[in-house]
């Protein structure tokens, strides 16, 4: 039977993590602190709740962003791009190298485009939608050579936290067959825990874009791996009211969300969604507990370690992740599936996303 465990869970994290907290140094900027910094890498389809969740991480202190890899799924893979360009610009931290990779799934055409956060991604409100502008910003490397290079440089100190399709992963270990090895940590925000789906019946987005990617992330990234699900997302979704507030702070990053989320339907209180029905109305900034559980694993505080594996058949089910609790499928490697979460401190993190730029 699978055990539910606290998290972080087992005396051997707890001391990898007291040891990694003593190497960090008080002093921000200076070589030694650099080098104690936790490193993130993020792959995105940089969508709305993407562009919360990266600020999260530009927001947070001790963390150094090594790059930001780019899939198709809430808009193309060139304005999924554009997005991310425009998010470190509002946040000024353009210094950080942004590649593009995967535009469509391993098999089949892209489900695309995708209406939930508008045709672009973000919204359908901005001005300057001129892909020459931001061409420029983009590395020439392939995401997917970028990402092997990037944690292949920093071995076994890398987070990395994919919040779109897993497609640029899949392709990452076809490459490199030892890139998960070299990871220190994956962070999903992706599949499901209870059959619930919001593209299909059963089937969450991420996953749903892409099953094959999915299944083969599931299978074969052996690393450490963390799962926020579309469920446990919705469990702990913010009130509109805090939402409010939270836009309407004085600094860039907040006007920039403010705008973005002017007339986009999924931020209409007004507009019921399945979601609503199932957990409650809600403010959900669904990738951003993935970056959270990344920079701060005391934010998650139960998740479930058991085996999981994605759905590639069927009518209704394809693309869904399956939990073995009674470990039928025999798998060595478990995942934690997140279960709880501190909402306090959760609230707090997604706050100072939005108290971007940082004034020096
Ligand atoms: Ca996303």
């Amino acid at each position: 039977m699978s055990q539910k465990r606290t998290y972080p869970s087992g005396e051997e994290k707890q001391k990898r993590k007291k040891v990694e907290e003593e190497k960090m140094q008080p002093e921000k900027g200076s070589a030694a602190n650099a080098m104690a910094d936790k490193l993130l890498l993020i792959d995105t389809d940089c969508g709305i709740d993407d562009a919360q969740a990266i600020m999260m991480a530009l927001a947070a202190p001790r963390v150094r962003m090594l790059g930001i890899t780019c899939c198709f799924g809430n808009a193309s893979v060139d304005d999924v791009c554009q997005n991310v360009c425009r998010v470190l610009s509002v946040c000024e931290r353009t210094e950080i190298p942004v590649f593009r990779g995967a535009a469509t799934p391993l098999v089949g055409n892209p489900d695309c485009p995708i209406s939930h956060f508008g045709t672009d991604g973000l919204g359908d409100v901005l001005e300057e939608r001129d892909p020459e502008l931001w061409k420029k910003q983009i590395q020439s490397e392939h995401a997917v050579n970028a990402m092997i290079r990037l944690v292949s440089e920093n071995k076994g100190k890398v987070s990395l936290v994919a919040i779109g399709p897993l497609t640029n992963l899949a392709l990452a270990v076809r490459l490199d067959p030892s890139f998960p090895q070299k990871l220190k940590d994956l962070f999903i925000m992706g599949g499901n825990m209870e059959g619930k789906g919001n593209r299909t019946v059963c089937g969450e987005f991420n996953f749903v874009m892409d099953p094959e990617s999915a299944y083969i992330v599931l299978e074969e990234f052996l690393c450490p791996t963390y799962i926020a699900s579309w469920e446990f997302t919705c469990r702990h979704k913010l009130s509109w009211d805090f939402f409010d507030e939270w836009i309407s702070q004085d600094t860039e990053a907040a006007r920039f969300m403010k705008k973005i989320t002017s007339k986009c339907w999924a931020y209409s209180r007004d507009v019921v969604t399945s979601k609503d029905a199932i957990f409650g109305p809600g403010f959900v900034s669904y990738d951003s507990y993935a970056v959270a559980a990344a920079i701060d694993g005391s934010v998650v505080t139960k998740s479930a370690e058991c085996a999981v594996r994605v759905e590639l058949q069927g009518a209704l089910c394809r693309g869904m992740m399956a939990l073995d609790l009674c470990n039928k499928l025999k798998k060595q490697h478990r995942v934690f599936v997140m279960k709880e979460c501190d909402l306090s401190k959760f609230r707090q993190l997604l706050t100072a996303a939005l108290r971007l730029p940082r004034k020096t």
